[in-house]
């Protein structure tokens, strides 16, 4: 049985889940704060981070949430996320990177340090100057959401792919701390109310972290 290490709001986590819902891979959750990270965890992921996919029969550990989804990809033949021409396969995974990286480092990043570990580890207030310029980046990037969904339908090309589920994993967690305001975004918007009532969506949904409630919208799949 598959165990995959997580908390609530970690974007990458979240798109680990949703790429084991869409495949519909049984797997059990088990929450770890990397902040509080213990030796037991540590010796299945020295560098302390999640998300990790363990299955201790099996004897396998699998940790980064890209090399998970491509494991996922390799090994199960349900409901493939990365396909198409090898061209296609270039622009999912370059979405995909796009999203892990530049969306995270522009905004869930620092949102996450700001409203959640300021609030939950170090007890300190979140910078105004930074949440402005976190929502001044997420409009420029839903511009960039606005165009690919309105010229292509989904993110990478005609059909849902693995490169939506990592924008929706960004997004979902954004949504969660700040709310988002989708004034001049309705093409992002209805792509993403669309990817929020999918089955796989639900338990990120449901999911709390303990001391930061969600904002009442958060679960509700028409918001
Ligand atoms: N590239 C990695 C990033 C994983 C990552 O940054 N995880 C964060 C939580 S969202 C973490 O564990 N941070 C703890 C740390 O860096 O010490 C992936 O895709 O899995």
């Amino acid at each position: 049985m598959w165990h995959l290490y997580h908390f609530p709001l970690c974007p990458f986590s979240r798109k680990v889940q949703l790429s084991l819902g869409e495949k519909s891979i049984g797997y059990d959750l088990v929450t770890l704060y990397p902040w509080d990270a213990g030796e037991e965890f540590r010796r299945l992921n020295p560098a302390g981070r999640v998300p990790v996919l363990h299955d201790s029969d099996k004897k396998v550990t699998l940790i980064d949430s890209q090399a998970i989804c491509e494991y996922l990809e390799e090994t199960v033949a349900d409901r493939p996320l990365i396909i198409g021409s090898a061209r296609a396969r270039a622009e999912i995974r370059r979405l995909v990177a796009l999203f892990d990286e530049s969306f995270y480092a522009d905004i869930t990043g620092p949102l996450l340090h700001e409203k959640m570990k300021k609030r939950l580890v170090l007890r300190q207030s979140p910078d105004s100057r930074t949440l402005r310029e976190c929502m001044r980046l997420l409009h420029e990037h839903l511009d960039y959401i606005d165009w690919l969904v309105d010229n292509r339908r989904w993110i990478a090309g005609a059909q849902l792919t693995l490169a939506d589920f990592s924008a929706a994993a960004q997004l979902s967690v954004v949504d969660y701390l700040d709310g988002i305001d989708w004034s001049d975004h309705e093409s992002a918007h209805g792509w993403y109310r669309v990817i929020k009532s999918r089955p796989s969506f639900a338990p990120l949904l449901r999911q709390k972290m303990d001391g930061l409630p969600a904002p009442r919208h958060y679960a509700d799949v028409n918001a």
